[in-house]
């Protein structure tokens, strides 16, 4: 692999794992391949859902809201989740099989209370960047490979982000697992074909 490209590893955190507040079907198999993937990059960032006790994006912030409703925030629908990856819990911890070292750099995300981000690149509003495009383009990378956590929230916005940021964007669905809610991962794999993500 080039080293104009990085491997960004979304979210492989114990909460989307079995067992985890918000468990992802299968969470836990990301981490064999992803580690394998891993090998064959030099540059390669993780980020790390870190939500304060009070997120907003917490179904218990509303009142009579249940996880998985959707309510309107200033920046556009949001879908209500339960309460996970709360900064300095267990469930927030990288999975314990995830070859942590290799990571040089960690991006934190979610970490506002009013706000969710779903992007490594910028926060819901689309607006608030996380400072992830200015580390990549000052190492000048043009390319980005994605795995993780979950295939049609994180990873697929991730992915948008990307192709709007300039990169050639690879994302490798088989070190992916998806929440797959009212119809969400075919809608993300539709956005991001479209968006020119190379879908392997
Ligand atoms: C994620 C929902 C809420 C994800 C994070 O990592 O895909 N999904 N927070
Ligand atoms: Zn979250």
């Amino acid at each position: 692999m080039s080293n104009a490209s990085a491997l960004l590893v979304i979210d492989v955190q114990n909460d989307f794992c079995e067992g985890g507040a918000l468990a992802v079907q299968d969470g836990s198999k990301v981490v064999a391949p992803i580690n394998q993937l891993m090998r064959g990059f030099e540059t390669i960032a993780f980020s790390q859902d870190w939500h304060p006790k009070d997120h907003q994006s917490f179904a218990s912030q509303h009142e009579n809201m249940q996880p998985y409703d959707v309510v309107e925030m200033p920046y556009g629908p949001q879908v209500l989740w339960p309460e996970h990856c709360v900064q300095g819990s267990n469930g927030a911890q990288f999975h314990n099989a995830l070859h942590t070292e290799r990571a040089h750099m960690i991006i934190r995300k979610g970490f506002r209370a009013p706000i969710d981000s779903y992007s490594a690149f910028s926060e819901n509003d689309h607006t608030t960047v996380t400072g992830l495009d200015g580390y990549l383009k000052s190492r000048n990378i043009t390319s980005v490979t994605l795995c993780g956590l979950a295939l049609d929230f994180c990873v697929n916005y991730t992915a948008l982000d990307a192709r709007k940021l300039g990169y050639q964007v690879t994302v490798e669905t088989k070190a992916c697992r998806a929440i797959d809610l009212n119809g969400s991962l075919e809608a993300a794999m539709s956005a991001m074909k479209n968006a020119g993500v190379i879908l392997n």
